[in-house]
């Protein structure tokens, strides 16, 4: 494009895919690149259900990252959307982020993703996180175990959670993006929608506040959004705020009852948690309220995982 100014000729951007099994850390490495939360994480695997989209731009380059579910057998028509998801991602990137757990174990899940990696034939990095839960020497031994699954194009020792050693990482994303030109304006930063990004964080808080018993049986509806003019916004709420009110969608009773918890002490829980955590990324003052309501088979009523845009 020759009306380009001088100034752009210079610009170049990859798509980067991360990529993993559930719980290696993916979304936290997101979170750690963009300097900022976009995707939810907990310990609970299968956190993650959609690809979550966040760009930065750093001199020339413009890099723009997707987060994907962790790889895994689906059993619910959820989960194998989920899995189209990290397909999509997977034809789309220019370069892989392979993020594992390098306190844990190279089980056949991971074969099998380096096996799907190899057929790609696009650059792969080969990402060990959570370093610091192991020793040097453990995480050599990590090394020498992975080297020889992929030709990988990198081998980098992270710590998503704490920071450690993204500076690196950044360094050899600059020298290998390889395409030409910026495909995103300057101002852009994510492709989710507050609305998506206030459902996620709510359904986080569920994750991390329930455990076990309920998780991977919930979704998050926003039911209504109300700005300052529109009808039924709160009269004592700030004229700059938002009123949200959300449905959380369980798969059985026993789950309602769970969140709503002896006396509703869960979910007044999960409700101020959540409302903290979106003022902070709306970067305004929000009042939140929930419902809970049974759904039973949502995970598997395609009409419905479309209305939830999974
Ligand atoms: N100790 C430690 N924990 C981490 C690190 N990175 C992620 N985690 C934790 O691993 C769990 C899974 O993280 P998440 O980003 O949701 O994983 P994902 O499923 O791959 O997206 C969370 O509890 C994170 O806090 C790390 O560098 N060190
Ligand atoms: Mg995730």
């Amino acid at each position: 494009m020759g009306d380009q100014p001088a100034s752009d000729q210079n610009r170049r951007h990859a798509t980067i895919a991360i990529v993993g099994l559930p719980n290696a850390g993916k979304s936290t490495l997101l979170n750690a690149l963009l300097g900022q939360k976009l995707a939810a994480t907990s310990q609970i695997p299968q956190t993650t259900r959609t690809r979550v989209r966040g760009v930065v731009d750093r001199g020339d380059v413009q890099l723009a990252f997707l987060d994907t579910p962790g790889v895994h057998l689906p059993k619910h028509a959820l989960n194998e959307r989920m899995m189209a998801h990290v397909e999509q991602a997977l034809e789309e990137a220019d370069l892989l982020l392979w993020v594992v757990d390098a306190d844990g174990h190279l089980g056949t899940g991971e074969r099998a993703l380096a096996k799907r990696l190899r057929r790609l034939e696009r650059p792969v990095y080969l990402l060990l996180n959570k370093i610091d839960l192991l020793s040097k020497g453990r995480l050599l031994e990590k090394v020498a175990l992975y080297k020889d699954l992929l030709p990988f194009q990198e081998i980098v020792p992270v710590g998503a959670k704490t920071g450690v050693n993204l500076d690196p990482l950044w360094a050899l994303l600059e020298r290998d993006a390889a395409q030409p030109g910026w495909p995103y304006g300057e101002e852009a930063f994510t492709d989710q929608t507050e609305r998506s990004l206030a459902a996620e964080f709510i359904r986080e808080k569920v994750l991390r506040k329930t455990r076990e018993e309920v998780p991977h049986g919930v979704a998050v509806l926003i039911e209504r959004w109300i700005e300052t003019g529109q009808e039924n916004f709160p009269e004592d709420l700030d004229s700059t705020g938002v009123f949200i009110a959300a449905r959380i969608l369980v798969d059985r009773d026993g789950h309602r009852k769970i969140l709503l918890g002896s006396g509703g002490e869960m979910i007044k829980d999960i409700r101020q948690s959540a409302q903290r955590e979106l003022k902070k990324v709306l970067d305004r003052p929000v009042r939140l309220e929930l419902f809970v309501k049974v759904d039973e088979g949502w995970r598997d009523r395609p009409d419905r995982l479309d209305r939830l845009e999974l």
